[in-house]
């Protein structure tokens, strides 16, 4: 059978650490040349997309929204995380699928599916907090809000519950942290909980 990667994403609601998490992780990993992605981005027309999605205060129906986000991953599958997992790389994503089924499905209330095509992740980090704390360390940062991250508490608190039933419904591939740690002490349990799966993986 064909090697393949390994697959570890990163989900949690705004300013959780994820970006922070998965870039220790890629210094981490460094000998082993991990392919580190973020979403939504990561190739040309992703990028564009990105920029429809988050900085051009348009209006967008949600349904065309949650396919943008869809087709800007879809594109990143096929240009750059098949490719990676088939060469037996290891694919590092700051966020993926569950970021649709935790925002459009679960706070915008759309039905969501998990495209055939679209790889699962072999394990998912799920960073959990008050979301007012990640809302505030943008705050802190100086950092101006983009579309997404102008929704209402209560839109994030429900994108909050919806990665809740996420990890309750698959424990076997959410690992489930605590972010309002420190970044050393959750870097510390995202290597621990990862030893098994990279030794699977050499
Ligand atoms: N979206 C995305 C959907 O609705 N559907 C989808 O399918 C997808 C893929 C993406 C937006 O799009 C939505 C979700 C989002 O609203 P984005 O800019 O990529 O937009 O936003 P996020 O992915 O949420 O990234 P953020 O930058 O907002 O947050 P992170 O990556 O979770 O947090 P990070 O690491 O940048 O840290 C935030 C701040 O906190 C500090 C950092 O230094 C930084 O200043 N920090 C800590 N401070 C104290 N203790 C720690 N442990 C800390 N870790 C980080």
């Amino acid at each position: 059978m064909a090697k393949r990667g390994l697959f570890i994403t990163f989900e949690g609601t705004e300013g959780s650490g994820k970006t922070t998490q998965a870039e220790l992780l890629g210094e981490w990993l460094t000998k082993r040349d991990p392919v580190l992605v973020r979403e939504p981005g990561g190739t040309e027309l992703s990028e564009q997309i990105r920029d429809v999605l988050l900085y051009r205060g348009l209006e967008i129906d949600p349904e065309a929204e949650m396919y943008l986000f869809m087709a800007a991953r879809r594109q990143l599958i096929a240009e750059v995380i098949a490719p990676a997992l088939a060469a037996g790389q290891v694919v590092i994503a700051d966020r993926y699928h569950d970021s649709t089924l935790a925002y459009q499905g679960g706070a915008r209330g759309l039905a969501t599916v998990w495209p055939d095509t679209f790889p699962r992740p072999d394990i998912t980090f799920l960073l959990e907090g008050p979301v007012e704390a990640g809302i505030g360390r943008h705050e802190d940062a100086g950092r101006s809000k983009d579309r997404m991250e102008r929704e209402s508490i209560e839109f994030h608190r429900k994108v909050a519950e919806a990665y809740d039933r996420l990890a309750a419904a698959d424990p076997k591939r959410f690992v489930r942290l605590d972010a309002t740690g420190s970044r050393d002490k959750i870097q510390f349990e995202v290597r621990d909980h990862l030893k098994p799966h990279l030794e699977g993986a050499d």
